[in-house]
């Protein structure tokens, strides 16, 4: 039965644990948010603030059904940090302004102000809702939501539903990480590595299940930075649905989910419940520059056929062979956009910028947040909003046209995996290569499938690429980036600016979201720089960080100033580490030094 009670109820009050729902009229569901601070330990290793929902963490899981329109009054009760809320993977069709990003469709909401997202919900699947302030949700600020379907194609297929998330979790506050890691004393870019891994915000959960049942399980990895495998033993997984588009279903014994991924599945209980299983999540170690000793990389959790049975240790594997989600076919059929209208190429690389901190880059553009968001500047430069230089240098803008096959190639020049996520849309993986493939090569790559796999988060690998493609059929302002924070925060995202002037006919920026702005002292119109009289003119835009001095391009050789340096000069170089960033004559004096005594690595 799948009904969707908000339809036939009459309007009711109900109190949920994860805060209020002041009313249920029709298909409107309404919360009030209080963000704010409370102490939570969720690997029992160390207790730390995090940023909860009316006093709740682990954070309330959404349950919304297909159709409805949802209301968030947040409030934002943090005192000493701005906020936003994404809802991942909405397409926010004719709301773009809803959708979350700072800079890009909203200003940060600063502590003391309320900001209201109004949208409705119309599609199915496994989702999960955070901040997009920047590098925030790892504090916290992120949990799974689901939309119901009552048209569930495989609603016969199952008994019950499991909600479940895999994460990354880090004892120190993202403030204090953020400013190590962008850091002339962290030139090589190491991400920090997590201190732990957790199961739905905890460690060995136990999920109650009954023989011969089947359950349909919800997975979303709400982690900042590792990708993890997993699996569940003497189980097999039947994949139904990815980021919310169902598939065919596919047999997996093990998976590996992105960050900011989302697998649907099945699982059918065996028939003989005399013992219980272990399921684990696996951190992706390779994208971990060191593994510290006391790190486990593991997080485990039992299906329990007999709860006061024992828990038996997850048995060790020499070898993860995840299954390949480039396999999967929508469950719709949906044939390959076999034209392309308009082809995005994007390089990304990392490098050093002139303070000696280590940057990602599209096209060697680091994204900075214009002075005005995006959206804002689309609504008030007129016939100028479809001139992308009305965006600035620094926001890797692209305007699309209305209804034109978009493709996106991304290749992919440095040696890390990346997920990538795209705002209002999800897309059709046309190509992934092998790691080392290179650049894409319009004549010669892999087959395209004839109905590809559809997903908003998509890995690609280390040296090679991967191209996508999707249909501008949804005007907005959408954000593409790289869903590792680390790499975002290092500005490794593209603005898709989706039929600029349809935008302008139809869409009214709500007055709670320009009072947000104004309160913080942003302004709501004109170009990236602000300037609303001459669109063009970008005098003032912000822009990344100049590049080093000719000399040190490579992030090699920065690397090798600082090894040298501290090798040789010793103690005088421990002092000058806590002075401020580097100057361009420190620069050029090291430059000298590594010359003499470490030469040049180009
Ligand atoms: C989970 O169990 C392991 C092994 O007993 C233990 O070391 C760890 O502290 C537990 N985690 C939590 C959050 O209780
Ligand atoms: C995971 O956590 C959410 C939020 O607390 C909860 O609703 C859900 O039931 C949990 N899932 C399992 C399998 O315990
Ligand atoms: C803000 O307040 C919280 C809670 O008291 C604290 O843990 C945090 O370090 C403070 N500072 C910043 C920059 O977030
Ligand atoms: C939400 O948006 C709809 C459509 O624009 C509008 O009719 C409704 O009044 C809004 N609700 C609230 C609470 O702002
Ligand atoms: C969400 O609600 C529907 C309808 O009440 C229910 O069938 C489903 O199991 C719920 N899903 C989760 C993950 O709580
Ligand atoms: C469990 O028993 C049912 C009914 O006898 C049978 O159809 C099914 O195949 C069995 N399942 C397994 C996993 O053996
Ligand atoms: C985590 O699990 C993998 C796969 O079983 C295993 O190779 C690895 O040793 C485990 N790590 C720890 C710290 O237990
Ligand atoms: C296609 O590209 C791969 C990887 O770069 C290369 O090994 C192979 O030789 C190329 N094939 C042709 C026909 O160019
Ligand atoms: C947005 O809505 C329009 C009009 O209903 C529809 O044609 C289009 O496919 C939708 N796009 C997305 C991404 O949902
Ligand atoms: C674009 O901006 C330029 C410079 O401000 C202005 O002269 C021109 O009229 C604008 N064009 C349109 C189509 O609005
Ligand atoms: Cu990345």
């Amino acid at each position: 039965m799948a009904l969707s009670l908000s339809n036939f109820l009459v309007p009711l009050l109900t109190l949920l644990p994860s805060g209020l729902i002041t009313a249920a009229i029709a298909d409107t569901v309404t919360f009030d948010w209080n963000i704010g601070w409370v102490n939570a330990n969720p690997d029992g290793l160390a207790e730390r603030p995090v940023m909860a929902i009316n006093g709740q963490w682990p954070l309330p899981l959404l349950n919304i059904t297909k159709g409805d329109r949802i209301i968030v009054n947040m409030h934002n009760k943090l005192g000493n940090q701005s906020t936003s809320m994404h809802f991942h993977g909405m397409f926010q069709n004719g709301t773009t302004e809803m959708d979350g990003p700072v800079g890009v469709t909203q200003c940060d909401v600063l502590p003391g102000s309320s900001f209201k997202l109004n949208f409705t919900i119309d599609q199915p699947g496994t989702y999960w809702y955070h901040s997009h302030t920047r590098g925030q949700y790892p504090d916290g600020l992120r949990q799974q939501f689901v939309v119901h379907d009552p048209d569930n194609p495989y609603a016969g297929q199952y008994d019950e539903e499991i909600p479940l998330t895999l994460s990354d979790w880090y004892h120190d506050e993202m403030a204090g990480l953020l400013t190590t890691f962008v850091n002339y004393k962290n030139p090589t870019g190491a991400e920090p590595v997590p201190d732990s891994a957790l199961m739905n915000d905890t460690q060995n959960l136990t999920v109650s299940i009954q023989a011969g049942k089947t359950y349909f399980f919800r997975l979303t990895n709400i982690g900042a930075f590792a990708g993890q495998y997993f699996w569940i033993e003497g189980h097999t997984m039947r994949i139904i649905e990815v980021d919310g588009v169902y598939t065919e279903p596919a047999e997996a014994d093990m998976i590996y989910i992105t960050a900011a991924q989302r697998y649907g599945f099945l699982v059918t209980a065996k028939n003989d419940s005399s013992s219980n299983f272990a399921m684990t999540g696996s951190m992706d170690t390779s994208l971990f520059d060191t593994i510290p000793d006391t790190l486990n990389t593991n997080v485990t959790g039992w299906l329990m056929y007999d709860d006061s049975g024992s828990k038996p240790a997850a048995a060790l594997l020499d070898e993860l062979n995840p299954f390949d989600d480039f396999t999967l076919k929508p469950q719709d059929g949906m044939a390959l956009y076999d034209h392309v209208d308009y082809s995005i190429e994007l390089d990304l690389s990392m490098n050093n910028l002139g303070d000696g901190a280590s940057y990602a880059f599209f096209n060697e553009i680091s994204y900075v947040a214009p002075v005005v968001p995006t959206l804002y500047s689309v609504l008030t430069t007129g016939g100028n909003a479809s001139d992308v230089a009305v965006y600035g240098g620094y926001t890797n803008s692209y305007v699309l046209q209305k209804d034109e096959i978009v493709e996106i190639i991304l290749n992919n020049d440095d040696t890390g995996k990346h997920p990538f996520h795209l705002h209002g849309h999800n897309f059709q993986a046309v190509v992934r290569s092998d790691e080392d493939w290179g650049h894409y090569d319009p004549s010669n790559h892999s087959a395209f499938p004839a109905t590809p796999m559809r997903r908003d988060t998509f890995m690609v690998r280390p040296t090679s690429n991967f191209v996508v493609r999707f249909k501008a059929d949804n005007p907005g302002v959408w954000f593409f980036h790289c869903h590792i924070d680390w790499h975002l925060a290092t500005g490794l995202a593209a603005t898709m600016i989706e039929a600029p002037l349809e935008l302008q006919k139809t869409l009214t920026i709500p007055e709670d979201h320009l009072k947000v702005c104004r309160a913080a002292g942003i302004p709501v119109a004109g170009n990236a720089a602000g300037n609303t009289v001459d669109a063009l003119d970008l005098k003032g835009e912000n822009k990344m960080v100049a590049p080093l001095p000719a000399g040190f391009t490579a992030r090699g050789i920065v690397a090798l100033v600082f090894s040298c340096l501290s090798a040789f000069v010793g103690m005088a170089v421990i002092a000058w580490y806590g002075a401020a960033p580097l100057s361009s004559a420190e620069l050029a004096s090291t430059k000298k030094f590594v010359m003499k005594h470490g030469g040049n690595t180009d």
